[in-house]
């Protein structure tokens, strides 16, 4: 084991063979800071992120089961569902749609709702409920339905194209969940024996051409997440792996869930065994090994969250056990501002032109997506107060 910092965490979290950069102190990716938003007394139920830096997530209201879907976009805060239902696990795309489960009046998830453009549509209604869904960005949702939680338990996976549903695996005893999908319509999801005792579950792919099962350690595989590229990571009895297309590789010997984006980079809870709380993790793995950096070193419990292709990463934490119903927040690690508009080192011409193609002037415009970054005093607006400072920051093209 190469650990180069203090040996504590690379002790507790490295794997043998594999070079790992951890440091035992908070510390942030270059480029980076951190945000914190809707902070109140019941907590934040999920969070996801998309690349435009927009944030859905489930606040709870009460303690009651209330809750209800809510979007960050740039500094401010939308409120999208009405009502006295439960609402949980929203999945955003770019083009802002989002696929939540809604339990009516509280109650256990029933529907699946997709908000698009302002409306919502049930896309499918079951009073088993449904295990994952998964929204990508053209559109397209894979979700899991529930047809019989006894056994010989029956879970299948269904697929809607915008106009039409079509079921996509077609098994009478096992359990297809927790689909993930990427914007070529593939997914990975765990094929589950959940009536066996221990359960045990592979991690099956289906790509454009073919259907492959990853090669995995254990027999207990979870928690998939799919690239664009086809890379794959998911849990193997507690065990962080990676898929790269022809290898499975072991990153973590313990951890929580993992969102992965297509530059390797994951954001991960790593539990602290000393504090007793999960802390939040970002790892940037490479052909070397892994570059580690610790976000937050608490008590409090960080949950499962989500990275965007800018390497922008959104998660929650609870001052206690998250379903305890405790004050919580969202957290959002996100790019600083600098007047670099593609984050290639330099503050240039080509910045500067792209700051004057999308000035919106000094009114607050929502949906800047990539253009967010030439918002540099995070105001909402591209005017002569960003222009002013890119002016004073421009360092020319560097080679
Ligand atoms: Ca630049
Ligand atoms: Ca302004
Ligand atoms: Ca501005
Ligand atoms: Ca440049």
């Amino acid at each position: 084991m190469r650990c180069r910092s203090r040996h504590v965490v690379c002790w507790v979290v490295c794997v043998a063979g594999l070079a790992c950069h951890a440091q035992a102190q908070v510390n942030l990716p270059p480029g980076f800071e951190i945000v914190e938003f809707a902070e109140n007394d019941y907590g934040i139920a999920n969070v996801d992120l998309n690349d435009c830096g927009q944030v859905a997530y489930s606040q709870w209201q009460a303690s009651n089961g209330h809750s209800e879907i809510f979007v960050y976009d740039n500094g401010r805060l939308f409120r999208i569902t009405q009502g006295d239902d439960r609402n949980v696990h929203p999945e955003m795309n770019n083009a802002g749609q989002i696929i939540w489960g809604r339990g009516i009046d509280r109650s256990s998830v029933t529907q699946l709702v997709l908000y698009s453009h302002g409306q919502e549509t049930v896309i499918d209604e079951n009073v088993d409920s449904f295990n994952g869904w998964s929204i990508n960005n053209v559109g397209n949702i894979v979700w899991s339905r529930s047809i019989s939680l006894r056994c010989p338990r029956q879970e299948n996976l269904f697929q809607w194209d915008g106009s039409t549903v079509t079921q996509l695996t077609f098994d009478a005893d096992r359990s297809n969940v927790q689909p993930s999908l990427n914007d070529h319509g593939e997914f990975a999801w765990p094929y589950s024996n959940f009536c066996d005792n221990p359960w045990s579950a592979e991690v099956l792919v289906r790509y454009a051409d073919r259907q492959i099962t990853l090669p995995s350690p254990y027999t207990q595989n979870q928690a998939t997440e799919i690239t664009n590229s086809g890379f794959v990571t998911w849990l193997s009895t507690s065990r962080l792996m990676l898929w790269t297309g022809s290898e499975s590789r072991l990153l973590l010997e313990r951890s929580g869930r993992a969102a992965l984006n297509e530059w390797l980079r994951l954001y991960v809870t790593i539990f602290d065994f000393e504090k007793t709380s999960w802390n939040p993790w970002v790892l940037d793995v490479t052909d070397e090994g892994m570059n580690m950096f610790m976000l937050r070193d608490s008590d409090y419990w960080f949950s499962d969250g989500s990275v965007n292709e800018w390497g922008e990463i959104a998660t929650s934490w609870s001052e206690d056990p998250p379903n305890s119903r405790n004050r919580g927040a969202v957290m959002y690690l996100r790019r600083i501002r600098t007047g670099d508009s593609e984050f290639d080192g330099d503050i240039d011409l080509r910045d500067h032109k792209r700051l004057v193609r999308a000035m919106t002037g000094p009114v607050r415009t929502e949906g800047l997506c990539e253009d967010r970054f030439l918002d540099i005093n995070h105001d909402g607006d591209l005017d002569l107060d960003d222009y002013a400072r890119l002016q004073n920051a421009f360092t020319g093209a560097t080679p």
